[in-house]
Order: structure tokens, then sequence, then C-alpha cells
């Protein structure tokens, strides 16, 4: 991949730790739970975690949808060129990510909260399902203080790609706007990520401000539809919806923007505003190669961002992401293949 500037990819969201078993319907029943979800956790979900760890031998694995796809995204890139923000404790948990983001070459600069605890998220797999239910912990208290820090706020001024997961409206949208406003005075490029049915259900308000200064914006198709429904979009066409999100207002007019949704094994699609609809065809897998599809969408992110940083073509970098996808579904969690595999 083509050498880029240190850094020039900045991420922002909730680093957490996945604790991570092979459940039955039993489990999910207990806790009220989808066989295919992401929720935050309330009270009576916090026993969830201690069980996975005590009577379903849980793995404990870095996750958090954007450091996934930070991790994987310098997987492809040059050393030093991704850093990711986010807020963690000051415990046993925060140590296991600084390994793993210390082994995957990716920077982190945590705001480090002494007196809460580093989120975690029960991911509960039932055949090819996976269910998460996340305990923010001290992710929940990012702030914009940390970002406007002067070690911190000066890596974002050296970045020219920001990537923002949309999990993080729950924790702290002045900071996304911060860097979406940064972004757009200064012809960067912004990538969001829908992350989850319940953002657009939910977050609507926060979700739709930051609208304007998406240069991608990134979903499957969950995430579309619930998109659709919570705008009363009068349909359930995927291809309609990515056209409707390509065409929303922009606050930078220099860029074009494009909305990926990915939808399993079915098409990738993308639309360009003022362009056709193009379906990319996902690259084919052996049912029996699949282990944990948890973290796809977070590692075809990935793929695709590495190519927007490397000057890819939109084909390639979407015909990445698959690829990525495809490598980090064949591995336990949101992983990436070791010894390094190349596009
Ligand atoms: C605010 N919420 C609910 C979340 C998450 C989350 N990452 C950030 N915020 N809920 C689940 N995840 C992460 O999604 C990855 C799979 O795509 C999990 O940590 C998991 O690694």
């Amino acid at each position: 991949m083509a050498p880029t500037k240190e850094y020039a990819l900045l991420c922002l969201e909730n680093p957490l730790l996945d604790i991570q078993a092979q459940g039955d319907a039993a489990l999910l029943e207990k806790y009220g739970l989808k066989p295919n979800d992401a929720i935050l956790a309330e009270e009576k979900h916090l026993g969830l975690y201690e069980d996975l760890l005590n009577n379903y031998s849980a793995k404990l694995i870095a996750g958090g949808g954007a450091q996934n796809t930070a991790r994987g995204a310098q997987y492809l890139l040059p050393p030093n060129s991704v850093v990711y923000l986010g807020g963690v404790g000051d415990d046993k948990y925060a140590a296991i990510l600084h390994d793993a983001v210390k082994t995957a070459g990716l920077r982190v600069e945590y705001r480090v909260d002494p007196k809460q605890p580093t989120g975690r998220c029960g991911v509960i797999i039932t055949d090819h399902n996976r269910s998460m239910c996340t305990d923010l912990g001290a992710a929940n208290h990012y702030d914009l203080e940390h970002l406007k820090s002067p070690e911190v706020w000066k890596l974002v001024e050296n970045a020219s790609f920001y990537f923002v997961g949309g999990y993080h409206l729950t924790v702290c949208p002045p900071a996304i706007m911060a860097l979406a406003e940064e972004a757009a005075k200064n012809d960067k490029v912004f990538v969001f990520s829908l992350s989850a049915p319940f953002i657009p259900q939910f977050f609507k308000d926060q979700l739709d401000a930051t609208a304007p200064y998406w240069d991608y914006v990134i979903g499957n198709e969950t995430e579309a539809l619930s998109y659709a429904e919570s705008h009363g979009l009068e349909t359930k066409d995927i291809k309609e919806i990515a056209k409707h999100l390509a065409e929303l207002p922009k606050e930078n007019q220099k860029r074009p923007r494009v909305a990926i949704i990915t939808h399993g094994t079915e098409p990738t699609i993308v639309a360009e505003a003022g362009k056709e609809v193009v379906e990319y065809e996902v690259h084919p897998i052996d049912e029996k190669l699949i282990n944990d599809t948890t973290g796809a969408g977070d590692a075809f992110a990935a793929g695709f961002t590495a190519g927007l940083v490397a000057g890819e073509s939109l084909a390639r970098c979407v015909d990445q992401g698959q690829w990525l996808a495809k490598l980090s579904i064949q591995e336990l969690g949101p992983s990436f293949p070791f010894p390094k595999q190349t596009y």
C-alpha cells in the first residue's frame, strides 16, 4: 500500500473489552436479548458478564466497533498510520486493550478515568448470530476536553481522514461535531458508520446533526432499514435508502457524498450523490471457513477506509473492505490473521 503521512487517519469511539462466548437460546432468554442485536445494557443485564465468564468459558477480546476498524486499517496501512481516541478505566481490562492495540501497531490516546471501569461488551454467539450487550463504563465519560487538549488536538489537526463510529453518539456528540466541523472547514474526509439499528432509532436528532458532514456513510442493511423507518422514508428498498443518504444536504460541497450499505452475503450497495447506484458482489467464502462474524462490518469499514487513506478508487476501496471482512470472519472475534496477509 502507498506510503502515507504519519497518523493520517484518526478514529473516535468507545473502546470496549468483548466478553465473548458460545451461548444458547436459554441464555438469550434469561437476559431478554435478541439473537442478532447490539444494545446498551440496562440494570437487568449487568449479571451477564460474570455469567459469561463463569458459566460459558467466555474469552476476553479487544473490541469496540471503531477500535476494531482502527486496528484493521492499521493492519493494511504502513506503520504509524492510525490513531484512535476513546475512554477507558485504569484497570486490568484497559491493560488487555493496551496489549492488543500494541500488537496491532495502533496508537491510542485514551482518556483514562480513574473512577470508572473499562467498558465491556457481552457477546453471545449462537450459530452465525451474535448478540451484543454493552456496559460503557469509562467509555461513556469521553469528553470534548480530552479531544481539545493540546496534544490530542494536534493529532486532529495533523490527520486528513476522520473515522467516527455512530455508537459514539450515545457518548459525546460535541466531540463528533468538533471533528465533523474540522473536516468540513479544511476539506478533510469524514467517514461515519451507522453502527447499529438503535442509533437511527433512538439517537435520531444527534445522528441528523452529523449527517451534513458525512463524506462517506457506512452501514448494513438493518441499520439502513432502521434509518428509513425512523426518518419516515416510504421504502424498504436498500438501494433507495442508500440513494437517499447520499443525496442528503451536505456541508462540504467539494466532495460528493457516498453511502455504502453492506448486506451480508448479498452485494454491497454503493450510492454516490448524482450517480447511479452500483452493486458489488461480495467475495465468496466456504460456509465451513466462517468462524465468527462479530466485527465483519468493522473489518469492511477498515478495508474501505484504509483504501481511502491510500488514495485508491471507490471500487477498490469497496473490494478491499470485502476482502478484509472475509479474512476477519475466519478469526475469533473482530481480529485479523497473523502472519499478515496482503490485499
Ligand atoms: C455503545 N455501544 C453499544 C457500543 C458497542 C460496540 N462498540 C462501541 N459502542 N456495542 C458493541 N460494540 C462492538 O461492536 C463490535 C462488533 O462490531 C463490540 O465491542 C464488538 O467488538
